[in-house]
Parts: C-alpha cells; sequence; structure tokens
C-alpha cells in the first residue's frame, strides 16, 4: 500500500479532506513543544483551517522525549490523517499544518536556534503535567528535579521544557530579539499564570537579568478540550482499509473541539476566532470548569472503571451505577464551586456523559490513570478544598481520590499487577507494600505526599475521615459494590 505523503495530496482518496493551501508556500510560525497525539488532534487541526489565508503560522513541532512521532512523520512529509470518530462512522482528514518534527535530542541546537529565530513568534506546549517540573501541589519549579539540575549546571544545552525555552529567550535577548509568546496548551490550573511562574523561576536561577527580561514575556493561558485516545495498530488498519493510504501514525478523536486562548501575544498570532477558538481576557474560569467537570470525571471513571474491570471509558458509561456517580459528582459537587456567568453547567455537563459515552472511542481508562500524583490536584483536590471551606459534603470527589489510592497499590481485584505510571509510582508501590491491606495506614502514607495534597489536606481531619473510609470499603467490600453504596447513600 502506498504510504501516505505529499506525493499523494493531488490524488487524495475521496471522502478524505487535504490541506486547501499550498504546502510548499507556508512557513513556521509557530514551535510546538511535545509534539503528541492531542496537539495533532487540537492546536493543528485549528492552524491547518488557518493557513489558506496565513501562510506564515505554520508548526515545526519538537519531541522532547522520544523520537517516534518524527520517525514516522518524517517519511510522510509531516502529513498524518485526524479521523473523526462517533456512531455516525469514522471522517478522516488529513492535516499539513506540520512542517516538520524534530528530535530535541539529537537535533537540540537546530530546535533552539529555530526558537530564537525572529519568524517564530508562539512557542506553545504539550508536555503534559509532568512536563512543567514543578511541585503539582504549589505550582512551584521543583529546583531538585534532575531534569532543573541538570539545565540549571548546563543551561545551553537543556533537556528539560523550562530549559529549553529559557534557553531560546536568553538567545533572543542577546540578540535583541523580542520573545515569543509561551502558550501551554496543557491541562494545568492557571496554565499561563503557572507556566510563567515555573519559567521564569529557572531563569532567575540562571541569571537575575534574565529572570527580569522573563518576567515581562506573554504567558497567554488556555482551556483545551478534545478527547483523544492513544492510537493502536487497529486503528492504523482502519484507516489504511478507509483511505487506501498507509498513516504509520493517524490520530483517532471525537467531534467535539474546544479552544479558549487568552488573548495576548505581543508579536501577533493567527486569527484562531476564524477556526472556532474563544479569544478571551480571562481564560481561568473555562479552565477550572474543564478540570473539574471533564478531568475530575474521567480521574474517577479510570481508577474506579479500571478496578471493576472496565477497559474503555465507554464500557464504564454503560454501568447505570457510574453513569449516577459521574452525574452527581458534577451536579452536587463540583458545580457549586464554579462561577460561570453565562454558561448553562447543565448542558454542558451533559454533553460531557454524551461524549463519555461515545462507543466509537475506544478511550482506555488506564490512559487517563496515567501520572494521577501529578493530575489529582487540578482535577479533584481543589473542588473537595472548595467544599470543605464551604463546608459542603464531597462524598463522591472523596471515592474518586479513594479510587486512585486503591489503584496505586499496584494490584487489582483478582491479584494481578496493575501496570502504574506515575512519577512517583515507585514511592507510591513502596507505601503500599508497607500498608499491605491496612487502609488507614495506605491512607495515611499516601496523604503523606505532600507535593499532591499539600499539608492542609493531609492535615484536615473531615479529608482524612471520608477519604479513608471509601478506601476501607473498596477494599472490603470491591469498588463496585462500594460505588453502588455510593450512589444509593
Ligand atoms: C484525560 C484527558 O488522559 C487524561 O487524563 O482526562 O486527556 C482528556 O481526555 C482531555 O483533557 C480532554 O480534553
Amino acid at each position: 500500500m502506498t504510504r501516505l505523503s505529499a506525493a499523494i495530496l493531488a490524488n487524495a482518496p475521496t471522502g478524505v479532506a487535504v490541506p486547501n493551501y499550498d504546502r510548499t508556500k507556508v512557513t513556521a510560525g509557530i514551535v510546538h513543544l511535545g509534539i503528541g497525539a492531542f496537539h495533532r488532534a487540537h492546536m493543528a487541526v485549528y492552524v491547518d483551517d488557518l493557513l489558506k489565508d496565513n501562510p506564515d503560522w505554520a508548526i515545526v513541532g519538537a519531541s522532547l522525549r522520544r523520537p517516534d512521532t518524527k520517525e514516522a512523520l518524517e517519511p510522510q512529509d509531516g502529513l498524518y490523517t485526524v479521523a473523526v470518530r462517533d456512531a455516525s462512522g469514522t471522517h478522516p482528514r488529513i492535516i499539513g499544518s506540520i512542517l516538520k518534527v524534530l528530535d530535541a535530542n539529537t537535533q537540540r541546537e537546530e530546535l533552539l536556534s529555530l526558537m530564537a529565530s525572529p519568524a517564530i513568534r508562539i512557542v506553545s506546549l504539550t508536555v503534559t503535567e509532568k512536563g512543567y517540573c514543578h511541585d503539582p501541589a504549589t505550582g512551584e519549579l521543583d529546583q531538585r528535579h534532575p531534569d532543573i539540575v541538570h539545565d540549571l549546571a548546563n543551561p545551553t544545552e537543556p533537556h528539560s521544557a523550562p530549559g529549553m525555552i529559557v534557553e531560546a529567550l536568553a538567545r533572543r535577548k542577546a540578540a535583541g530579539i523580542a520573545p515569543f509568546a509561551v502558550m501551554s496548551c496543557d491541562n494545568l490550573p492557571s496554565n499561563g499564570a503557572t507556566v510563567k511562574r515555573i519559567v521564569t523561576k529557572f531563569a532567575s536561577l540562571r541569571d537575575a537579568a534574565l529572570g527580569e527580561w522573563v518576567a515581562e514575556v506573554a504567558f497567554p493561558g488556555t482551556m483545551v478540550d478534545r478527547i483523544v485516545p492513544s492510537t493502536t495498530d487497529a486503528d492504523r488498519t482502519t484507516i489504511a482499509d478507509l483511505t487506501g493510504v498507509d498513516d504509520a501514525w493517524p490520530i483517532m478523536t471525537e467531534p467535539f473541539t474546544q479552544w479558549v486562548i487568552e488573548d495576548d501575544f505581543p508579536q501577533g498570532r493567527p486569527p484562531f476566532e476564524k477556526a472556532g477558538a474563544q479569544l478571551v481576557k480571562d481564560v481561568e474560569p473555562f479552565e477550572r470548569m474543564k478540570l473539574r467537570m471533564l478531568n475530575g470525571s474521567h480521574s474517577t471513571m479510570a481508577y474506579l472503571g479500571y478496578l471493576s474491570g472496565y477497559e474503555y471509558i465507554s464500557d464504564v458509561m454503560a454501568d447505570e451505577n457510574f453513569v449516577t456517580l459521574i452525574h452527581d459528582l458534577m451536579t452536587e459537587e463540583a458545580m457549586p464551586t464554579l462561577d460561570m456567568p453565562g454558561v448553562d453547567l447543565g448542558a454542558y455537563r451533559d454533553q460531557l456523559l454524551n461524549r463519555f459515552r461515545n462507543p466509537a472511542l475506544q478511550h482506555r481508562t488506564w490512559q487517563i490513570a496515567m501520572d494521577g500524583s501529578q493530575k489529582l490536584p487540578q482535577r479533584l483536590l481543589g473542588t473537595i478544598r472548595n467544599r470543605l471551606n464551604a463546608d459542603q459534603p464531597f462524598d463522591r470527589l472523596a471515592l474518586g481520590v479513594a479510587g486512585w489510592m486503591r489503584y496505586v497499590m499496584g494490584i487489582d481485584e483478582n491479584g494481578d499487577e496493575i501496570d502504574v505510571r506515575d512519577p512517583l509510582a515507585m514511592r507510591m508501590l513502596a507505601i503500599a507494600a508497607d500498608a499491605g491491606d491496612d487502609a488507614e495506614e495506605l491512607y495515611i502514607g499516601l496523604a503523606g505526599l505532600t507535593e499532591v495534597f499539600g499539608t492542609d489536606l493531609a492535615e484536615n481531619q473531615a479529608f482524612g475521615e471520608a477519604v479513608a473510609t471509601h478506601l476501607d470499603s473498596l477494599l472490603e467490600i470491591g469498588v463496585k459494590e462500594a460505588v453502588a453504596e455510593v450512589v444509593a447513600a
């Protein structure tokens, strides 16, 4: 079968949308760090929509860890398929907005000099929560993080995202070139302000004057939303059968997409609004809504669903007790903490429940369960803090946190090992091994991870009682029964 490449665009298979611009005429205005599936299904699609009239805003992507995306896309001239899936079918489109992919480990110098060049006016990121090398509970740079230690000692050969950004900015400062805007598209709370704090701190540790300069750089905040499961070999076959073209790394996603952006781009930006993005002054209420409603539900379903034997989110949604749990978690516990004038939160919730049900999206609970220590603070714990302060119940949220604690024990209800992927996995597994099946001990050990819970929650009695009680029932009666009890209460 023919491999996807620029050569096939002129005779694209019927039913497959292709770029509506001449790719040989577009130039890069954006460097994107962390060129994973999410970026390729989200921002790269918005940019693809805009390149016809805004040809100097194409993307050069960089992978900071593994070169696998580069290896897949290079023989394809950067092209790949995005397939939108729902009950009506699979709708493929070829995206051309990524001109090339650089591997930061082997092409560091090329990447840094591109980032330092005046044509690049935006550096955007999807490096996942852990890619910022910060303490998730406080949002501060983790100065003991091995990559940060390395990058402070070797600032011109950085490994971390903060290190890369600061080195590129330092080169621009030295050359008298205005800074690019730094746009995080990760699910961090207040992502613009948080990343600004982390990057500015790193810069000031390098050099005080650089720190002051970086403090003036724009870090627009964003709320990003599109569900993008990891691609499987079965997906590759589906796309090949559908298009007649071999794509080494197609992306499967849902019809829904949302992007809310704080409009702060001193060196200009593509007219993202023409591709459907919302440009706003203050993005934080949107972020909080999405993190607490969508992601808070997702993480709760991921831990409790995985432990119940459900492989996909759509399987979780076929269990009525889970539907009730998630509906009530959002309605009774998350929605009252949100202040969103003009947004119908009930409609937003119902739309989320429908998106979770999408039978054509195979979104694994295990995928969402990853990196929980980095996700819990903004997805569940902030909501719980608000509920505690208002003296309001937070039973379902506490069950979600207990589900995470049960999951990171690393053994499921059949006694099989769980592949726990998390930067704190080793510590958590050690805590679980010490605790055995003593729920109280397990709670105390895990709640003592202050980078997750802060000192406030770790010492909060109401929080401890609620979570430890649920953890006990998860261990005693099993996850499905414990969910049923909470739903019936
Ligand atoms: C998910 C998110 O993997 C996860 O943790 O909750 O990636 C989620 O699918 C996206 O935030 C949806 O926009």
